[in-house]
Formats: C-alpha cells, sequence, structure tokens
C-alpha cells in the first residue's frame, strides 16, 4: 500500500488511504514496520474525524447564520458507546473505508473492536442522551450537548469467584481520537467564600466573592447525523487548576500543599459516581454538577451575546433540557448571571430563565430524588442558595394567595417548598426543577401518569399544563443497523430502501411478507447467525460453551430490587429443581433454555451484590451438572456496556422485563431487544405497556400485578407460596451458595415483599411454561417475533425527539446543503 501511495489516484479508496497514510507517519509517528491493528484503528479514527470537522464547522456556520432557536441538552452522563462504526455508517463511509483498509491488511470489524468504550454514564439515562444526540443530528436539529468528560468511567466489572469486583475505568490510557481540545474556551469556575449586599438607587444588588477558583476546559466530540451533513457537538467540561498559585504556601516552603489544591481542582472531573439512583448529599457531586453547569450556562450565554440582542430574545433562542435533576443548580446560575451581571431585574430574569428550561423526570424512586443539605450547599454556592431562597419566598407566597382560605394550603406548602424542614433542612432539586421550568416530563405514559397522579400530584393541581409524557426511544441506527447488520439489510431489501432507517414506521410495510417463507427464513437464520456470533463471545469471555440451538433468554440492565433479578433467579432455581426430579426422557423433553444475565450492581449496594453473587452460585451448579447438560445453562455475561449489548441483544430470543408494576420509568432496552426480534416476558409496566399496544399483547408473554393492584398487595399479607418455599429452602441449605450469605435475599422477601415477588412468582412460573410451549411450536414463536419487531416505528428516538422539538423546545430543523 505504501507503493500504492507514492502513486496518488484520486478515488474515494485512495483518498481514505492517503488520509490514513498520513495519520500513520505523522500523528502517531508510526512506520510501515510498527503499524499493527491499533494504530490502524487510530489512524483510521483520526482520518475520518478530519471528515467530521469538516461537516461540524459547515453545521456551527450555518446554525450561526440561520441565527435560529437552539436547544442545549444537559447531562451529566452519556453512553455514546464505540464511534468508528456510528460514524462510518452516518456520512456513508462504511464500504469506502472496509475496501481501504482491506487493501492495507485489516478488516473493519476487527478494527472496530479496538476502540475502547466510553463508559461516561450508569445505563439509562446516560445511553438515552445518547441516542437523543444521534436523533438530533440526524433530524438537522440545531442542537448541542453539554456534559463532563470523566477521567474515570462506569467501572469494569469483574467476577471473581462469584462476586462482582468493580476495577477502574481509565479510558483515556490511549488517546481518544475523536475529541477535540478547546484549550482556548476556558470558563473560571467559583466556589464558597461569602456574598455581599449593598443598595443602588434603592434597589438591592448582590456580589458574591468566591475563595476557590477552577477552570473548565472544553473538549469537543463532533456527533454526525445519518444521511445528513449537519454534525452537532457534545462538549464536556474538564477541569483545570487556575493559574493562580498558592504562593503564599510555597513561600513559606509548602510546597506540597500549594501543589495540593491544583490537584484538588483536576478532582472535580476525574471520576463518574457509579451508582444509577442514589448518591447521598456527596460533596463533589454537587461540585461536578455546579461546575458543569456554570462552564455550559457561560458557554450558552457568550454565544449568545455575541449578537448585540435585547434580552426578551433570550429564550426564543435558547432551550435548555436538564436530564434530571442533575443540571438543575443551571437555573439559579442563569439567574445569577442575568441579575448580578447584567443588572436585570428579578422579574424579568425570572420569566425569561422560566420559559428556556424544561426538566426530564427519569425516576418514581423516591431515594432518587436528589437533595443537598443547606449547610453544605451555601458553603459550597451562598448566592446560589439565596436565588433559591428567592425563588422559594416569591413562590410560597403565590401559594398562600391561591390557597389562602383552603385547608389545603399547609401540605401545599410543606410539599411544594424547595426547602424540606427536616433536620438537617435539604434542597429539593425536583421541587427546584419544577418551579423552574416551563414543562416537565416523564418517560412513558405509566410514569407521566405516576408524576402528576402521585409523586407531584400537588404540582399538577398547581401547573395544570405544565407536565406533559415523552415515552422515550432508542435509535435504529445504533441498535438495528450496526448491531444487526444482516437485519438491516433484510428490511432494506425488502422495502427497495434504507429509508425505515430515518422513518422505523416504515417496517410495517414489511407485514405482508410476515407469512413469506423466503422472508421468514431469513429473519430465522440472522437470529441464529447472532446466537452464534454471542456464543463464540462468551466462550472467549466466560469459557463456556453454550448449546445454539436452546432459547437464548436474556436479561441485562442495572441490578435494583424493583428491576428483580432475583424473581428470575428463584425461577431458575425452581426450574433447575423440577429438571433434577424428571426421568431422564422427560428431561430431555424438555426446552433447552440459556439464561443469560449481565449489569453492574452500584459498588455500596449490597443486596444487589448477593443477587449477583446467588446468579452466580445457580450458574456454577447447574453448569456442572451432569444430569442437566445443555437442557438448561446460566451464564453471567460480565462487565455489560454498550459495546457488549450490540453483540447480546440481536441474539436474544426472550427478553426478561419483569419490575414490579410502577417502578420503572420507561426502560429502553425492552425496545432495542424486541426491533431486533425478541420477545418480551414481561410485566405491565414503564414502556412494556406501550410497546405491548404497538404490537399487540398476543406477541408478548404478559404476567404479574397491574398497577391499580399494587398499592393494595403491598399492605396484603402474601401467605406463604410452595412453589416459592421449595426455592427458598434449597437456598438456605446452601445448595446454591454459601447459605449464610444468600439467604438474606430470601428472607427480605419473606419478611418484606415490597417488590412483589410472592405475589408475582406463580403468574411467572406459569407464563414460562406457556414460552417453553410456544418456542417448541417454533412457527408462531417466529411469527411473534416478527410480528414485533416490524411494529417497533413509534419507539425511534427520532420520534421522542420530534415530539419534544415541537412540544417543548419550539425549535426548527436547519437543513445545511450537501457540499458539492
Ligand atoms: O429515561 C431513561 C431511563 C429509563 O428508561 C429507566 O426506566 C430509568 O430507570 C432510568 N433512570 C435512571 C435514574 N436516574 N436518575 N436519576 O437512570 O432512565
Amino acid at each position: 500500500i505504501w507503493e500504492l501511495m507514492a502513486e496518488y489516484k484520486n478515488t474515494e479508496k485512495d483518498t481514505i488511504q492517503k488520509s490514513i497514510v498520513n495519520h500513520v507517519e505523522y500523528t502517531l509517528a508510526r512506520t510501515r514496520f510498527n503499524f499493527d491493528k491499533n494504530t490502524c484503528f487510530r489512524a483510521v479514527a483520526l482520518s475520518v474525524k478530519d471528515r467530521l470537522i469538516e461537516s461540524w464547522n459547515d453545521t456551527q456556520q450555518s446554525f450561526t447564520a440561520e441565527d435560529s432557536k437552539r436547544v442545549y441538552y444537559m447531562s451529566i452522563e452519556y453512553l455514546i458507546g464505540r464511534s468508528l462504526q456510528n460514524a462510518l455508517v452516518n456520512l456513508s463511509l462504511e464500504h469506502g473505508y472496509r475496501e481501504a483498509v482491506q487493501e492495507m491488511g485489516f478488516k473493519l470489524e476487527e478494527l472496530y473492536e479496538e476502540e475502547v468504550d466510553p463508559g461516561l454514564g450508569n445505563g439509562g439515562l446516560g445511553r438515552l442522551a445518547a441516542c437523543f444526540l444521534d436523533s438530533m443530528a440526524t433530524l438537522d436539529y440545531p442542537a448541542w450537548g453539554y456534559g463532563i468528560r470523566y477521567d474515570y468511567g462506569i467501572f469494569r466489572q469483574m467476577i471473581l469467584k462469584g462476586y462482582q469486583v468493580e476495577m477502574p475505568d481509565y479510558w483515556l490510557s490511549q488517546m481518544n481520537p475523536w475529541e477535540i481540545e478547546r484549550s482556548d474556551v476556558t470558563y473560571d469556575i467559583h466556589f464558597g467564600g461569602r456574598v455581599e449586599k449593598r443598595l443602588e438607587n434603592g434597589i438591592e444588588k448582590a456580589t458574591w466573592y468566591p475563595v476557590e477558583t477552577i477552570k473548565a476546559v472544553a473538549y469537543d466530540n463532533p456527533i454526525p447525523g445519518y444521511d445528513t451533513f449537519n454534525t452537532i457537538n457534545l462538549r464536556l467540561w474538564k477541569s483545570f487548576p487556575t493559574n493562580e498559585f498558592d504562593f503564599q504556601s510555597f513561600n513559606q516552603g509548602d510546597y506540597f500543599r500549594a501543589i495540593e489544591s491544583r490537584q484538588k481542582a483536576e478532582y472535580i472531573t476525574s471520576v463518574l459516581y457509579p451508582n444509577d439512583s442514589t448518591i447521598a448529599g456527596k460533596e463533589l457531586r454537587l461540585r461536578q454538577q455546579y461546575f458543569f453547569c456554570s462552564a455550559s450556562i457561560q458557554d450558552i450565554m457568550r454565544r449568545f451575546l455575541k449578537r448585540k440582542r435585547s434580552w426578551d430574545e433570550l429564550p426564543e433562542k435558547i432551550a435548555i433540557q436538564l436530564n434530571d435533576t442533575h443540571p438543575a443548580i443551571s437555573i439559579p446560575e442563569l439567574l445569577m448571571i442575568l441579575v448580578d451581571k447584567h443588572g436585570l431585574d428579578w422579574p424579568t430574569a425570572w420569566n425569561i430563565s422560566y420559559k428556556i428550561f424544561g426538566y426530564t423526570n427519569h425516576t418514581v424512586m423516591s431515594e432518587a430524588l436528589e437533595k443537598w443539605s443547606v449547610d453544605l450547599f451555601g458553603k459550597l454556592l451562598p448566592r446560589h442558595l439565596e436565588i433559591i431562597y428567592t425563588i422559594n419566598h416569591i413562590f410560597m407566597n403565590q401559594i398562600t394567595a391561591r390557597y389562602l382560605n383552603s385547608p389545603k394550603l399547609h401540605d401545599m406548602m410543606v410539599d411544594m417548598s424547595m426547602i424540606e424542614e427536616s433536620k438537617p433542612k435539604m434542597v429539593r432539586m425536583a421541587n427546584l426543577s419544577i418551579i423552574g421550568s416551563h414543562a416537565v416530563n416523564g418517560v412513558a405514559k405509566l410514569h407521566t401518569m405516576l408524576l402528576t397522579d402521585k409523586l407531584f400530584e400537588k404540582f399538577n393541581e398547581y401547573f395544570p399544563n405544565k407536565f406533559q409524557n415523552k415515552t422515550n426511544g432508542v435509535t435504529p441506527r445504533r441498535w438495528i443497523h450496526c448491531s444487526n447488520p444482516e437485519l438491516s439489510n433484510l428490511y432494506t431489501r425488502y422495502l427497495g430502501s434504507s429509508s425505515w432507517l430515518t422513518n422505523l414506521h416504515e417496517t410495517r410495510n414489511l407485514l405482508t411478507h410476515h407469512e413469506d417463507p423466503e422472508f421468514r427464513n431469513s429473519f430465522k437464520e440472522i437470529k441464529m447467525k447472532n446466537k452464534e456470533r454471542l456464543a463464540k463471545w462468551i466462550e472467549k469471555e466466560c469459557g463456556v460453551i453454550v448449546p445454539v440451538d436452546a432459547m437464548f433468554d436474556v436479561m441485562v440492565k442495572r441490578f435494583h430490587e424493583y428491576k428483580r433479578q432475583h424473581l428470575l433467579a428463584f425461577y431458575m432455581i425452581y426450574r433447575y429443581l423440577k429438571l433434577k426430579e424428571m426421568t431422564v426422557d422427560d428431561r430431555q423433553r424438555q426446552v433447552k433454555r440459556v439464561f443469560m444475565i449481565g449489569g453492574k450492581a452500584a459498588p455500596g449496594y449490597i443486596t444487589a451484590k448477593r443477587i449477583i453473587k446467588l446468579i452466580t452460585s445457580i450458574s456454577e451448579v447447574v453448569n456442572n451438572d451432569e444430569d442437566i447438560g445443555d437442557i438448561m445453562k446460566v451464564i453471567f455475561l460480565p462487565n455489560y456496556n454498550v459495546s457488549n449489548a450490540q453483540v447480546i441483544i440481536p441474539a436474544a430470543d426472550l427478553t426478561q422485563q419483569i419490575s414490579t408494576a410502577g417502578t420503572e420509568a420507561s426502560g429502553t432496552s425492552n425496545m432495542k431487544f424486541v426491533m431486533n426480534g425478541a420477545i418480551i416476558v414481561g410485566t405491565m409496566d414503564g414502556a412494556n405497556i406501550e410497546i405491548v399496544q404497538e404490537i399487540g399483547e398476543e406477541n408478548a408473554f404478559i404476567f404479574g400485578a397491574r398497577i391499580h393492584e399494587v398499592e393494595a398487595l403491598k399492605t396484603a399479607h402474601e401467605t406463604a407460596i410452595p412453589e416459592l418455599q421449595k426455592v427458598f429452602d434449597a437456598i438456605r441449605r446452601g445448595n446454591f451458595g454459601n447459605p449464610k450469605e444468600l439467604s438474606v435475599i430470601a428472607d427480605n422477601v419473606e419478611n418484606n415483599d415490597y417488590y412483589l415477588l410472592k405475589h408475582d412468582f406463580i403468574s411467572y412460573i406459569e407464563i414460562q411454561d406457556k414460552i417453553d410451549e410456544v418456542y417448541r411450536n417454533y412457527d408462531q414463536w417466529l411469527t411473534m417475533t416478527i410480528l414485533g419487531a416490524l411494529q417497533m416505528g413509534k419507539f425511534s428516538s427520532d420520534r421522542t425527539i420530534t415530539d419534544y422539538a415541537e412540544e417543548i423546545w419550539d425549535i426548527e430543523a436547519v437543513h445545511l446543503p450537501r457540499p458539492e
């Protein structure tokens, strides 16, 4: 190839090769003699980035020239996944690069595997943010994402002796080829100190005198849209010390102290908190939140103020979406800038700010509703606390005026105040987000109903038009086209075009083929190939060979009691015990199943970690039982992340979506699985309900308590269930690991069955029998999977983003002309 390059021919393949070789030689300083796979990956990524930068620049110029309203998506987490394949697909360059690298001696698919998977998020919330970026870019919206560039993402999970062990994920150990460091885009972020007040023309003015200043530096990550030239930006912030040096300590000879304070600054963006719901009062977390909010709001304002404008234009030019409450400090930050820096009066500033913000809630778990102690908040952000008190004071007066003679007044004030009058007093971030935003949304119909009727009932009464529903979605580019290329080809071939990738409803047009033997056969073969691909991955990662003719039954998600991985664990024990009681002949007649469970537990969540240990112990017993052989296998899939999800999901026959009704806000893996031809066994919870509405209840296996039954069942005393008792007895006898450690899981369910495992167990067993029966008749199974996969149009994140754009952000697409 090096010789070929000498006589450079200007075809696309040659251009690509030339750009790769340039990066090998001049950016990575390698030669043909030490040009390995990883070097090739990095050179390829850099050459793709060059193209992205061109379209990124054009896009930003066009946004500026059009001066259209922009949306800023603020999220403390992004689970972007690997970028190379996605970028090539979105730029329609996959074919060209495949040919180019092949001639250089590499397979493109192998290069994909060289990329580290940046784990800058915990689970659903972060992955949703990544799907949204893909859709915003694809739909040509003038959008930017803001977040944190953590040095350490979510931990790498290892399973040692059946236990989860957390290993640090220093994902930047090799350069990140995608990012562009903007050492010229920096902001000072302040903490601590005091606020001074003075009167100016009879109006009180405040000045914050902070004691600590840290520098935020921007790192830009281009996000290309599919089949468009539009490339948007994900701007992540990294913390640095300011250039000021602690000369006092230095002069006193305390060199280490002087350096230490600088290191403290870098510490802010060093690590992602690995909990996906509770982060109790950690100062560093509050610092992270403020750090990224302040940098982002300053950046947004700087861009707005580049032109001379009136303040009324601010909400006409800017929408900001808060991805949960983590970025809620943006509200007092914007108010502080408007009032203290630009001298606006309070009502004007408030009217502007309130129109700009929208807030998405992602959970009804009360322990996940963020609160900060007033003391800590005031110590770190004294001016922001004052602003919060001002907002609250005005709001409480409004409530008093509205409910003056009502017996409700007291309760309304207690529940809606931004300050919880507890000991210690707490700032409630959800209340701040609701009061400070013009729109609040849940992420599935049931979830939104729970917000308006329960969690935020009083707010909904007070602000009847503020709450909306925006059911989640996922991007079909990554979750069908990239992860299941053969299925994507099948759709394109039968539909005659790939336009379904930007209009997922078009797959419905294939319903006419659902009985066509050729189409069915292809669908079946694709599933089989995907199962073989996963089986290979399992052999490599876990050293176990799984039978591909068995049903692949998959549950992958964060470990949480409400998600009920232990319900599946109890069922696996039940199934195993039943198999053991059978005659050899009967056993051979059973449907073969491989249970696959993956997901991380928060490091401090003891019960979740015990459930992992129970599952790995079951796996140990079942997989080594010669009587059982291939009839049943249990695999723990280690280190579940975006890139292995792309291998796991297309291979599933059945997907477990079994949270207690009313607990899972939406779920998004349920959508990905059905799109890839798996059938849901699940409860009427979160988005399962809407999926079933779209695809037909007959194409899913639904069981368990419904939402209207849950309250009563929680307090009802469920009598012992013999089938479950047998399972508990086996655990307590020590048949599945150390009973001292694992019986607690059974005890908890027996004593306080908050998540209704006892109630749902019988219907779960019954549905499992039905599942086996249908799988035996594979034709019926195949029909269900096809009908499901083809009717998932609603769950494209393109639909979700269009709804946000039209109903919350009020923004319009800016279509970029294709370059000549
Ligand atoms: O909305 C995205 C995703 C939902 O699909 C899940 O149902 C929900 O559990 C998840 N929520 C979180 C919790 N984060 N906070 N706070 O990740 O959001």
